[in-house]
C-alpha cells in the first residue's frame, strides 16, 4: 500500500518535526491493530469473549485463578507470535534516522516496535513475551522457560509460579520506565500520541505533561479521544496509513532542504 498522494500532512507539522530537538512518540494498542492484534478494548474473541480484559489483567484475577490468567496470556502470545510489524511500526522506527532525538514510549506489550527496528523502546506496561517469577526472580524470555507441564510454569530458581512480565491494573509502572518517560515528556518539543485511547493512567497523562512543558501535541487515531481537544495537529486515520505519509513528507523536506 503506497503513500496516498491526496492525504496531506500539514506542512507546518513537518516543519515542526524537522526542527525538533527532541520528539516523543507514545503508542497504544491501535498501532498494533493493523498487525491483526485486537486493541485492548475489543481484544476478546472466541473463548475469551466472556471475559473483560480489565478483569483479567489484575493481580486479583491471577490470585484467584492463575491458570486462567496464564492461559489468557498464552493465547495473546500466540496472536503476537503470528503477527508482523505493520507499516506504522516500521515508519516509527524510520523516524529514528530522520530526527536528532526520538524517545518511543509504548503502552503495548507485544514487542512489535522492537521487531520493526525501533532501537530503544520504553515498555510502559511491560512485555507479555517475557515472564517473571512471582517471588521476584528476574524475567525470562518466554521460550527459555522449562515447561514443567504446570500452568503457570514454576521458577527454576525457587519454584514459585511465573507470571507475565506486564503491568496489571493497580500495579505500579516499572520505576525506570516511568522516570525515563517523565524526563522525556518534560524535555521534548513535540509529542505524537499514536493509536491510544488516552484513558489508562498514568500513560494517558504523559501527553498533557508534555504540553504543559511547551511541547506541540500530535494525535494519530481514526477516532477522537479525551486528548483530541488539546491537540495541535489531529491526523484522523490509521497509523499504518498516516505514519508512512508523515515519514515520506519529512524525508522529502530533508532531501530538498
Ligand atoms: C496504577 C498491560 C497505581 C497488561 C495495561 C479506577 C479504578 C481502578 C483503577 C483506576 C481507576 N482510575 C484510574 C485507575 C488506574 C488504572 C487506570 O488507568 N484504569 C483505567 C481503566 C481508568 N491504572 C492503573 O492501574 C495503572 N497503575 O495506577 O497503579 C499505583 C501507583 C503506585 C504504586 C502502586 C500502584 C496501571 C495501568 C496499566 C494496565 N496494563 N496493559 C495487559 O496488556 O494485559 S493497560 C492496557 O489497556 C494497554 O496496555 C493499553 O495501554 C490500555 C488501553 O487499551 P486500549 O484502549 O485497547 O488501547 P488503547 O488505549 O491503546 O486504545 C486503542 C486506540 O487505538 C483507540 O483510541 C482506537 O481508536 C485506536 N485505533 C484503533 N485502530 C487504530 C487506532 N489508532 C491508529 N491506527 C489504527 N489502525
Amino acid at each position: 500500500m503506497g503513500p496516498d498522494p491526496n492525504f496531506l500532512i500539514p506542512p507546518d507539522l513537518i516543519q515542526a518535526l524537522d526542527r525538533s530537538r527532541h520528539a516523543v512518540v507514545m503508542t497504544g494498542s491501535g498501532t498494533s491493530a493493523e498487525s491483526g492484534i485486537p486493541t485492548f478494548r475489543n481484544a476478546q474473541t472466541g473463548l475469551w469473549a466472556k471475559y473483560r480484559p480489565e478483569d483479567l489483567a489484575t493481580p486479583e484475577a491471577f490470585e484467584r485463578d492463575p491458570q486462567l490468567v496464564w492461559e489468557w496470556y498464552a493465547w495473546r502470545r500466540e496472536l503476537v507470535g503470528a503477527a508482523e510489524p505493520n507499516p506504522g511500526h516500521i515508519a516509527i522506527a524510520e523516524l529514528n534516522d530522520l530526527l536528532p532525538h526520538l524517545t518511543l514510549i509504548t503502552q503495548n506489550v507485544d514487542g512489535l516496535h522492537q521487531r520493526a527496528g525501533s532501537p530503544r523502546v520504553i515498555e510502559f506496561h511491560g512485555n507479555l513475551m517475557r515472564s517473571r517469577c512471582t517471588a521476584g526472580h528476574p524475567a525470562d524470555e518466554i521460550d527459555k522457560i522449562d515447561n514443567t507441564g504446570e500452568t503457570p510454569p514454576r521458577c527454576r530458581q525457587c519454584g514459585a509460579m511465573l507470571r507475565p512480565d506486564v503491568v496489571w491494573f493497580g500495579e505500579a509502572i516499572p520505576a525506570v520506565a516511568l522516570a525515563t518517560a517523565l524526563k522525556a515528556v518534560e524535555d521534548c518539543d513535540i509529542l505524537l500520541a499514536i493509536g491510544t485511547s488516552a484513558v489508562v493512567q498514568p500513560a494517558a497523562g504523559l501527553a498533557m505533561q508534555a504540553k504543559q512543558h511547551g511541547a506541540l501535541l500530535v494525535e494519530v487515531n481514526p477516532e477522537p479521544t479525551p486528548l483530541t481537544r488539546d491537540v495541535d495537529f489531529v491526523l484522523t486515520g490509521s497509523s499504518g496509513r498516516i505514519m508512512p505519509e508523515l515519514v515520506n513528507a519529512l524525508r522529502s523536506r530533508q532531501d530538498h532542504a
